[in-house]
């Protein structure tokens, strides 16, 4: 990971933005509000935020999440410009034209794939979330964690952890995750608030959705279809998909699973999670990526020709 002064760069810049990725996470949502707190806390800046649709439902808790915006001027000239979780450009939605024109980037990730398209990047593809990677510098550089700082970095740490279950849940992870309890962060309180607060309806509809899942390569291959009309009778800002493909990837015989989601007829959003297979390589032949076992992409294609060419792709590796 480079070496960067961050410090310094902030100093030196007035107008500031962080920028989320589009189909915002806990991670990319919980490190662009711990960066908020952090820069208003230590530099007494304000920075804008950034987020491309609605707060989603699950991080209506977030501290300074509804204080992201998701229109900006586009006249605007900012002086750095720092994207948190971005695996690439493209995925910044409509901020990517700040970014580009900014005087200053900084790209924070986490993402194998990331190829480094800040002007400064701290990049670890080692860290379980981007929010690790924040924290970490936070500590090296004394900034102060207050208890708003600490609850957005454990959601980042939570949720990219898949609640410190996945692959990814190192020694580390459960003491940075210590580390900000002592700050006064309510592990109970949190998990409650991002886990387990779904409406009747997101309940019932991702059942529906899973009773419809199909099998292939001796039920080594699992997918389910989420269709844009079934996904429009929803008018909430919650994700409705969210923790779905985990759910076929924990039946025992499934090696991979992925989920699509139709956007329209000629397209589709693919995410992906698999226990050895590295998925982050069969999305990047879509120009997707993400992590070793969980990754996306998106298909130009009917949701049939995608599922073919996933299924084609997967059945190489099962
Ligand atoms: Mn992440």
């Amino acid at each position: 990971m480079n070496k960067i002064n961050f410090d310094d760069i902030i100093k030196k810049s007035s107008k500031i933005l962080i920028t989320s990725h589009i189909n915002p996470d806990g991670d990319t949502l919980g490190t662009m509000c711990a960066l908020y707190g952090g820069i208003y806390e230590n530099f007494k800046k304000q920075a804008d935020m950034f987020i491309s649709s609605k707060v989603p439902y699950t991080y209506r808790d977030l501290p300074f999440v509804n204080l992201a915006k998701s229109s900006y001027d586009k006249s605007l000239v900012y002086d750095l410009v720092i994207s948190v979780d971005v695996a690439a450009k493209d995925r910044m939605g409509e901020s990517i034209e700040l970014f580009d024109k900014a005087k200053m980037t900084l790209n924070i990730d986490h993402h194998k794939t990331n190829p480094l398209y800040g002007k400064e990047n701290l990049v670890d593809p080692s860290a379980a979330s981007a929010g690790m990677i924040l924290y970490k510098y936070f500590k090296e550089n004394n900034w102060k964690i207050n208890l708003p700082i600490a609850e957005c970095l454990y959601v980042s740490i939570l949720t990219d952890t898949g609640g410190f279950r996945y692959e990814n849940t190192s020694a580390e992870v459960l003491k940075i995750a210590s580390e900000l309890v002592d700050l006064g962060v309510n592990p109970n309180k949190i998990f409650r608030s991002v886990y387990e607060t779904k409406t009747k309806h997101n309940v019932m509809f991702q059942a529906d959705v899973i009773s419809k899942a199909k099998f292939c390569s001796d039920d080594k291959i699992a997918y389910a279809v989420v269709y844009k009309k079934d996904l429009e009778k929803y008018t909430s800002t919650e994700d409705f998909t969210e923790g779905l493909v985990e759910k076929l990837r924990a039946i025992d015989s499934v090696e991979a699973a992925f989920l699509v989601k139709e956007i329209d007829s000629k397209s589709c959003k693919i995410s992906m999670r698999s226990k050895n297979i590295d998925v982050a390589e069969v999305c990047s032949s879509f120009c997707g990526g993400g992590h070793t076992f969980a990754a996306g992409c998106v298909i130009k294609s009917s949701v049939s020709l995608a599922v073919k060419k996933i299924v084609n792709l997967l059945n190489e590796r099962v």
